[in-house]
């Protein structure tokens, strides 16, 4: 027979073995430092990237930009004194600051995007107030990537981004002070940006868990690089005011080491041409395939 104390500590052993074992079990809760989700693989590269890219055009007479009145701050009138609208960018046909992205896709012989971990660049993204604007008015970042956040103006500016899937985020900046780094943690196309002191002000942010997407410069052209070969939905996202935004997609597919085209067309009668059709969107809605895990 087992003495009283050599039973207690038989069952003090039993349980720390017990105890250990449950742990060695546990499904891993492990999070992706990336994306705040579940950890995912990333995807091993095969070394046969190409490319998508295309020009976004504006059919039928493009809306003119608006003077901005922007005589409620001296600063900003004597810096931007014709400061225009930049709501409509359009050039020779062309259209600026459309954001172009994978919605999702399959990359051949794998899995969907959307279904990897995709690394969070460690460099930077600015964006800056310059004359009573932002420059750009445009700008794509990953989740969890920094946004800088700079003034160059001789005035106070109250940077507020105004999300529906991320926290809401809003920041008195004054004149020489220094660069405010903010990150949204949830993918979000697009997030609206603007300024609590000067009404005018309005950038437009999207957020993604990939590293594919573009915007679209002055003559209309993008490029969304290192895309692995697969078949793809692109989605081209404008502004288009007086809505609040109107979204384009398109199938692609991207051979191995080749370059693919996605044109968009934006514009009153674009739907009439065979374009893909155009869907009114709320200004911020969550990336529906991605977003969610
Ligand atoms: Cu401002």
């Amino acid at each position: 027979m087992l003495s009283k104390r050599a039973r207690l500590w038989l069952g003090i052993i039993a349980a720390l073995s017990l105890l250990s074992l449950a742990s060695s079990c546990k499904p891993t809760t492990e999070t992706n430092e990336n994306t705040g989700g579940p950890s995912v693989a990333a995807y091993p590269s095969k070394g046969n990237e190409g490319s998508i890219t295309g020009k976004i055009s504006y059919n039928g007479t493009a809306p003119e930009g608006k003077k901005i009145d922007t005589s409620a701050d001296a600063n900003c009138a004597s810096k931007s004194p014709n400061l225009m609208t930049e709501d409509w960018v359009v050039k020779n046909g062309k259209l600026a600051n459309t954001f172009v992205y994978i919605k999702d896709g399959t990359i051949e012989g794998a899995k969907k995007v959307s279904e990897y971990g995709w690394p969070t660049p460690s460099s930077a993204v600015t964006l800056d107030q310059n004359g009573c604007h932002y420059r750009p008015h445009v700008l794509g970042v990953m989740v969890k990537q920094d946004i800088n956040i700079t003034n160059s103006d001789p005035t106070t500016h109250n940077i507020h981004f105004t999300p529906k899937n991320n926290p809401d985020w809003n920041q008195s900046q004054p004149n020489g002070a220094p660069a405010l780094i903010h990150k949204l943690n949830v993918a979000e196309v697009l997030v609206p940006v603007k300024c609590n002191q000067h009404p005018w002000m309005r950038a437009y942010v999207g957020v993604l868990k990939h590293p594919f997407f573009a915007v679209s410069a002055e003559d209309g052209s993008f490029t969304i690089k290192n895309v692995p070969p697969g078949k793809y939905t692109v989605t081209a996202w404008h502004e288009s005011p007086p809505g609040n935004g109107v979204e384009k997609t398109m199938e692609v597919t991207v051979p191995a080491k080749g370059a693919t085209t996605a044109d968009f067309t934006f514009g009153g009668t674009a739907a009439l041409l065979g374009q893909p059709s155009s869907l009114r969107m709320l200004p911020a809605i969550e990336f529906p395939m991605l977003g969610k895990h």
